[in-house]
């Protein structure tokens, strides 16, 4: 293949005028070998996709189970296997597009990694692409959590996870994923947590005094907290990260920490779709996912989740007017209108 396999499936089209002659050239960004969901190449062609997966396989800020900077492929590779037909939403989500672009080389320091997200998410985004990530360990998510930032101008952030991420430092690191929820707390002030049953008391103390919206699994269960009301206080647009220790370990049990008592699938999907139902989502990312080579359920639960909140995506574009259910791919279907934005309450 030589020189051509780099630019085999090469995206991101740019023109140069030089000397009047108009010369093609393409940005260094590869489509990935194995396209999330495996659809036909039609639908997973960058120019044309509505959505762009960003496989990103980075593991340096875990604290305990290691696998995580291999979930990504995993997830892909368990995506071949899920059905491109939503039989709830009695539609096939996959015709909008969805492309995926192969994982950047990534630093093996927390700045230089959370530096390569920013890039690399900035660089879809100003291609008007609803981005996926799929990671990785949590520590990721302030980096394009920073790039929606600066597109939207505002953001609020969705968080569901069994921790609350909210110590200032963890093992010496302020880039840990243990910290993340208070990187992304020093950019938004509006922030709702959701499934929380694991904390320490520095991190209780400061929702207590700051009267954080944070709900614990506890709470959420015996209706002790509006999630209802808590999201319909949040700001559009809305950045959603999902730890995938969210969820029960009877649904997702390989993640980098592991705690029980999560949310059932069933309850999941249906707190994400009211997410993305009442919400103006602009980017999601999936982390934690601890890939060991032998359980494929979870990988499996992983991939099937970030397509069916790609459907929610979609149904909610829909319900707005925003697009018809695509029948083929036509670019970008999610971009900023200020139209979109001009109710801070937003949405369905
Ligand atoms: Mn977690």
């Amino acid at each position: 293949m030589g020189a051509l396999a780099f630019f085999d499936g090469v995206v991101s089209w740019r023109c140069l005028h030089f000397l009047g002659l108009e010369l093609t050239v393409e940005s260094p960004m590869k489509l990935s070998a194995s396209p999330f969901l495996a659809p036909s190449p039609e639908f997973s062609r960058y120019d044309s996709a509505a959505v762009v997966v960003l496989p990103f396989p980075y593991e340096g800020g875990v604290s305990y189970g290691r696998g995580a900077g291999a979930a990504p492929q995993a997830i892909l590779d368990a995506s071949a296997h899920v059905e491109g037909y939503d039989e709830v939403l009695k539609v096939e989500p996959y015709l909008m597009g969805i492309a995926t672009v192969a994982p950047p080389a990534i630093p093996n320091h927390p700045e230089g990694m959370i530096r390569t997200l920013h890039e690399r998410t900035s660089a879809l985004l100003r291609d008007d692409k609803f981005v996926v990530v799929l990671g990785g360990d949590h520590s990721i998510s302030s980096g394009y959590f920073r790039a929606l930032l600066e597109k939207y101008g505002r953001l609020s952030c969705i968080q569901l996870d069994a921790h609350s991420d909210l110590r200032d430092e963890y093992e010496g690191s302020k880039l840990s994923h243990a910290s993340v929820m208070a990187r992304i707390r020093e950019m938004t002030p509006h922030v709702l947590q959701l499934g929380i049953r694991s904390q320490c008391l520095e991190e209780a103390r400061a929702i207590a005094a700051n009267g954080w919206a944070v709900c614990t699994m506890h709470d959420y269960r015996k209706a002790l907290f509006d999630a209802d009301r808590a999201l319909a206080a949040l700001p559009d647009p809305v950045f959603l990260t999902v730890d995938l220790d969210a969820f029960d370990l009877s649904v997702i049990r390989s993640t980098g920490t592991p705690e029980p008592g999560g949310f059932t699938w069933d309850e999941g999907l249906d707190l994400l779709q009211r997410i993305f139902l009442r919400k103006d989502v602009v980017g999601f990312d999936l982390v934690e996912l601890s890939y060991d080579g032998v359980d494929r359920s979870s990988a499996f639960c992983a991939a099937r989740l970030a397509y069916k909140m790609l459907g929610f995506k979609l149904a909610a574009a829909v319900a707005r007017g925003v697009t018809g259910w695509p029948t083929q791919p036509v670019g970008p279907l999610f971009r900023c209108r200020p139209t979109d934005r001009s109710s801070p309450g937003g949405g369905a």
